[in-house]
């Protein structure tokens, strides 16, 4: 039985983001990014709505922005930030990830467009109203998540291309690349092969965004296993588990893993969790914010239906990737 790290707590006020939090139509708020700027956390979250509201029959996806004065407490703005419509070969974004380089804010979007799923990178303002796209990658790609800063002169992500192919069914590696500019990526090189996670049989990718420790890069990644289908949520054939894995990576060399916890560090067993949202058993990290007296706060997407957070100690977290 997979149990989640001793190191790493619940916040007693999860979820901190339900669709009751919304004012405006919204049914499964999940899988955020988050960043804090000047003193105040921004949230950026998917909402999956339905017509009609509570149905169960989900009609469009947009993103919204919520802002806190601690990260526990969230406010809402009154209108999403980023609708739902984008005409064209765009269907929608989702899961949105957020990170500041250079002072510029960046949100990584999977992007579901008519020939296939694409990794996005665009800019946007210190208010969240403009959305500039710089990039997208060729499909099938996402779970996209930059750097905080350059490394070697060059600006880092890791991603998760999906070769449907040659792998075998479902199994999605953590992979990274770089770039002079934010939009012509290459260099790209294999960094967490599903088979170095003892606790995934299926993909494993990158999940929230990297934060900078002196031993290391520290990055949350996900990892999927197939378990037989159950039906205790909304899905009828919901038959995987998504965990919450973490690893760290070489400062000067991002390719080289350093250590992985080999021990998930966040397993479905909350309420919340387990049961009643749309999949249960899914844990999806998408934003880790470190604090200066060195609490990590990790938000995470519970069951595709709310958001949560758990909080751990940067140094417990290192420990834990280098398995002492
Ligand atoms: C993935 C994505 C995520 C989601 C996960 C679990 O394929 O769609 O957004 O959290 O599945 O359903």
């Amino acid at each position: 039985m997979l149990k989640s790290a001793s190191c790493i707590t619940r916040h007693p006020l999860n979820p901190v983001l339900t669709a009751k939090d919304v004012p405006y139509d919204a049914d499964l708020v999940f899988n955020a990014g988050v960043i804090k700027l000047d003193g105040t956390y921004y949230m950026l979250f998917r909402n999956d709505y339905c017509y009609p509201r509570g149905s169960q029959k989900l009609a469009g996806t947009n993103i919204g922005l919520a802002r806190s004065a601690d990260g526990v407490k969230w406010e809402v703005d009154p209108e999403p930030r980023f609708g739902d419509y984008w005409g064209g070969e765009i269907k929608r974004l989702y899961d949105p990830r957020l990170q500041v380089v250079d002072g510029e804010i960046y949100i990584c979007f999977a992007v579901d467009t008519h020939h296939g799923i694409r990794g996005g990178i665009a800019r946007t303002d210190r208010d969240f109203r403009t959305l500039e796209m710089i990039s997208m990658s060729a499909p099938d790609n996402r779970n996209m998540v930059l750097f905080p800063e350059k490394i070697n002169g060059k600006y880092a992500r890791l991603e998760r291309p999906f070769p449907v192919y040659s792998r075998g069914y479902d199994i999605f590696d953590a992979w990274y690349s770089d770039s002079p500019d934010l939009k012509y990526w290459g260099n790209t090189q294999l960094v967490l092969p599903r088979e170095k996670v003892p606790f995934a049989n299926a993909k494993v990718g990158p999940a929230a965004p990297p934060i900078k420790t002196e031993k290391g890069w520290l990055a949350a990644f996900h990892a999927v296993s197939a378990v037989r289908p159950k039906k205790n949520g909304w899905e009828k054939k919901w038959g995987k588990e998504y965990y919450a894995g973490l690893m760290l990576l070489d400062l000067e060399d991002p390719t080289k893993v350093i250590g992985i916890a080999e021990q998930p560090l966040l397993v479905p067993e909350a309420k919340y969790e387990t049961k009643g949202g749309f999949r249960n058993d899914v844990i999806f990290p998408g934003g880790m914010i470190l604090e200066d007296n060195g609490e990590v706060k990790l938000y995470y997407g519970a069951a595709d239906t709310v958001e949560c957070l758990a909080t751990a100690n940067v140094d417990d977290l290192i420990a834990l990737c280098l398995n002492k």
